[in-house]
């Protein structure tokens, strides 16, 4: 393809490592509940809201729970997540974002953000990235987590593009099914036999420039 219109961007293990917090602060409430926990299961709930995390996770024990349960737990579950991201510095942003959000500024493409997670502000904030997107979409501002494609249909929209006109960077399988679903191109961010079902696989977002995008 040419070059996009604008880029969207994941938030949670592509621009910032947040994927062992949230691990651990998981594992905490799987422990409590004596529900298995690995960080292979860790890998399907990359890009899952809070609530339905809790949901599989309790369906990996065989468990059910009440709402106002899960509520609980999911609550108690955000304080061990927010305790460790408050600790957050632009020290925490993954190698080769920056440069890569400079390379776009330069060449006029828009920067947007599409994430499910309802901490994307505080932890944009404490990485010092809030005035970097141009359109922040996050869990706060939808009502169909990844797969579905709202997160990032409500940021094209926003950016008055259509998504032909622009690409996603996602690191989790729902994600990719989410820009899959939504008709964007999408370009992983990990492991190619994880995330097959992108248009393109990088390992990481080190080094990339705008020839990325004739692979597509
Ligand atoms: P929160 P992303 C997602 O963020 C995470 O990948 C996922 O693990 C998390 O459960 C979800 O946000 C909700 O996060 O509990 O902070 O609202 O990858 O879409 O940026
Ligand atoms: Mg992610």
């Amino acid at each position: 393809m040419t070059l996009p219109k604008a880029c969207i961007f994941d938030l949670d293990g592509v621009i910032v490592d947040t994927v062992p917090a949230h691990f651990v602060a998981w594992k905490a409430m799987a422990d409590e509940l004596n529900i298995p926990f690995t960080e292979i299961d860790n890998e399907q709930l990359k890009g899952v809201s809070r609530t339905e995390s809790m949901r599989r996770i309790l369906e990996m024990g065989g468990m059910t729970k009440s709402a106002s349960e899960i509520e609980e737990l999911t609550t108690r579950k955000n304080h061990i997540y927010v305790d460790i991201i408050s600790k957050m510095t632009p020290n925490d942003i993954l190698p080769g974002v920056v440069e890569f959000l400079d390379l776009l500024k330069d060449n006029d493409i828009a920067i947007a953000l599409g994430s499910s997670s309802k901490n994307a502000p505080v932890i944009l904030k404490a990485v010092g990235l809030s005035d970097r997107f141009e359109v922040a979409v996050d869990g706060n501002h939808i009502s169909h987590s990844k797969p579905h494609p709202e997160v990032f249909l409500l940021g094209a929209d926003q950016l008055g593009l259509s998504p032909a006109d622009c690409v996603v960077f996602e690191d989790a399988i729902s994600g990719v099914q989410a820009a899959k679903r939504g008709n964007f191109k999408c370009i992983g961010v990990g492991e190619s036999d994880i995330l097959h079902e992108a248009d393109l696989v990088i390992p990481d977002m080190k080094a990339i420039d705008l020839s990325i995008f004739n692979q597509l």
